[in-house]
């Protein structure tokens, strides 16, 4: 079993992990490969191979099989943003820091470079076989990478809220936006974490359910700081949300309970974790931290 390297815990180690994946410069696909490596590298919080890592090690995994599938993670989040800054979807010109890679690229480029990133993502999770990962357990996690990408997931929950846009929005509506646009991967990321660690159906809901409030939490704090950020600490556009006319947990009830909602999806996720086998604290304290984070 290969380990996992010594520094991984910290930025540089996670970031050197991560970018090893990436495919490498040059060739005639040049231009593409330069968007996804920009996209890929710009930053970002890392926060779904973060939280893949951690529920991987709180369900007792120890190898560092996980780390193929934590790189496919964020480099199908990394597309996802690619496209959603579209002009087609939102039309944001500021993304991690930086201009979005439409701005850079041209629209032709970002939406093969959004393209190339999530199918690359499949190609990079298989080389955990190479390591001696279980191929069963690998099967199944390519599984759900896929479904919660898809259109029973990700692309499911973008597909509602861009066809919603500007049109008045159900609770009913919002929620199955909100569990699928950003909860799908970060639900993806706790599944794949328990599956490759090899944890029992009943371990594997547990962290579904964990992940479920964390993405909710997740996804009602970011409507909050597009309404009360700045754009030099978010690194992206503010005022997206209005701008676009999109109903949010926000817009329907107001700054005061949306953060109340933070915390108590928070709360719940917290208590799940008490049934986790292995150390918890890293997660724990992942998402206290993400319940009152600034960016
Ligand atoms: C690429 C084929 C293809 C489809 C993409 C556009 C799309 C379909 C989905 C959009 C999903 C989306 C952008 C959801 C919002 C999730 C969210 C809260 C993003 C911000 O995540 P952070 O804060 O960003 O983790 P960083 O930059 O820190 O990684």
């Amino acid at each position: 079993m290969e380990k996992m390297p010594e520094n991984l815990g910290t930025r540089e180690g996670l970031e050197a992990a991560l970018a090893a994946y990436l495919p490498p410069e040059g060739g005639h696909q040049e231009r593409v490969i330069d968007a996804m490596r920009d996209a890929f590298l710009a930053g970002g919080k890392r926060v779904r191979p973060r939280l893949m890592e951690r529920v991987y090690r709180a369900c007792g995994g120890e190898g560092a099989e996980i780390l193929p599938f934590m790189a496919a993670i964020e480099m199908i989040h990394t597309s996802s943003l690619i496209h959603d800054d579209l002009p087609a979807m939102d039309g944001d010109t500021l993304r991690r820091g930086r201009p979005t890679t439409w701005v850079t690229y041209g629209e032709d480029m970002a939406v093969l470079a959004g393209d190339g990133l999530m199918i690359y993502a499949f190609e990079t999770a298989e080389k955990a076989l190479d390591m001696g990962a279980d191929p069963k357990r690998v099967a199944r996690a390519m599984g759900v990478l896929a479904r919660e990408t898809g259109i029973y997931g990700m692309i499911g929950g973008q597909t509602a809220d861009v066809y919603w846009t500007g049109k008045p929005l159900t609770e009913e509506l919002l929620t199955f936006i909100y569990e699928n646009k950003t909860g799908a991967l970060v639900r993806a990321c706790a599944k794949i974490g328990a599956i490759m660690a090899g944890a029992g159906e009943e371990l594997i809901s547990a962290a579904v359910r964990m992940a479920d409030c964390v993405g909710f939490a997740f996804q009602i704090r970011d409507d909050i700081l597009d309404i009360t950020a700045d754009e030099a600490t978010l690194g992206k556009n503010v005022g997206s949300d209005e701008r676009n006319q999109k109903t949010t947990y926000v817009s329907l009830h107001g700054l005061k309970a949306a953060q109340e909602a933070v915390e108590a999806y928070s709360r719940q996720a917290l208590d799940l974790l008490g049934s986790f086998p292995g150390d918890t604290g890293e997660l724990e304290a992942m998402v206290r931290r993400l319940a009152t984070r600034e960016k």
